[in-house]
């Protein structure tokens, strides 16, 4: 099944798809045989490609879900289980959503997954989230109770940014991208993935963790909304959290004087590397672009 696209809007991201802002049922008796396919094969390739690259917390979650290759699971099989454990729900939408209403649903636990999944043709790529995005990378966290705290309290930052001007929501998208879409944690010694952009991409998956090309930097709440970031191919950098607490702590402040701050400062290009940076690794930069950061 394809999804209607309502409308393309002009952002300072270029043309984006924007959708029916509304929720909606998961038609899930409409899906034919090919998409629960792509489903099947897309959760088997990254399934055996996370086991050892993404954080166990996520491959624990996703387990504890039920969540698995045979079929698209049913939104409403997880809300209850979300419910029961850390009081969140699924709802259906078509797809992106204006930021601020994915941010009301955020901050009311209420997480949007887009009903629709890829055609065949588009199993290795596709530029917007898709069901296989936001259900296999997204959902499963939220069944630790302090990434779902996190996520909250992101949501309400942002419904507070989003009165504070376009600069202040600017820097407050950063942090959801290098994060909760491109994040990577340490964990036993070692970097795993925990972002959704990676989780769902085989090809990210490899190269946020084995290139040498991108550069790895502690987790720096302010030094990450300064960083611009690229929606067109890999990340230049990451950002490692040493731990979910460290995530949800940097949330327990007001960020408006953080907004009033970077005012001043400029905006730092995606693949730059900051003296006050923790590097953990500076990356060779290997096939950049030199064009293209939002
Ligand atoms: N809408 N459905 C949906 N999913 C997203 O991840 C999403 C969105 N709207 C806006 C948005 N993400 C970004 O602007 C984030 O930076 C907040
Ligand atoms: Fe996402």
């Amino acid at each position: 099944m394809n999804a209607q696209r309502i409308e393309h809007a002009m952002t300072d991201k270029g043309y984006v798809p924007l959708y029916a802002t509304g929720t909606v049922p998961q038609p899930w008796a409409n899906y034919t045989a090919s998409d629960h396919a792509v489903w099947r094969t897309l959760f088997e390739r990254q399934r055996a490609l996370l086991v050892g690259r993404a954080c166990e917390t996520f491959l624990q979650a996703q387990d504890a879900m039920g969540m698995g290759a045979e079929a698209i699971p049913r939104f409403d099989d997880l809300s209850e289980q979300l419910r029961r454990v850390t009081g969140w729900e699924l709802v259906g939408v078509e797809g992106l959503l204006p930021e601020l209403d994915f941010f009301q649903h955020l901050s009311a636990r209420r997480f949007p997954v887009t009903w629709w999944i890829r055609r065949p043709e588009q199993i290795d790529y596709i530029a917007e989230p898709d069901l296989f995005h936001d259900l296999f990378g997204h959902v499963p966290l939220l069944l630790n109770p302090v990434f779902a705290d996190y996520m909250q309290a992101y949501g309400a930052g942002g419904v507070r940014a989003h009165g504070l001007g376009s600069e202040a929501l600017a820097n407050l998208t950063r942090l959801y991208w290098y994060t909760v879409e491109f994040g990577l944690i340490r964990e036993h010694g070692e970097l795993r993935i925990y972002g959704a952009g990676i989780l769902s991409s085989a090809g990210e998956s490899h190269h946020c963790l084995e290139s040498s090309a991108p550069n790895r930097i502690g987790f720096d709440l302010s030094r990450l909304m300064r960083t611009r970031y690229r929606i067109d191919s890999y990340q230049k950098t990451y950002f490692v959290i040493d731990d979910f607490e460290q995530l949800f702590n940097a949330t327990q402040q007001d960020f408006a004087p953080i907004y009033q701050v970077l005012q001043q400062a400029d905006a730092v290009p995606a693949g730059d590397v900051l003296d006050s940076d923790l590097v953990l690794q500076r990356g060779s930069g290997e096939g950049w672009i030199s064009d293209g950061d939002v």
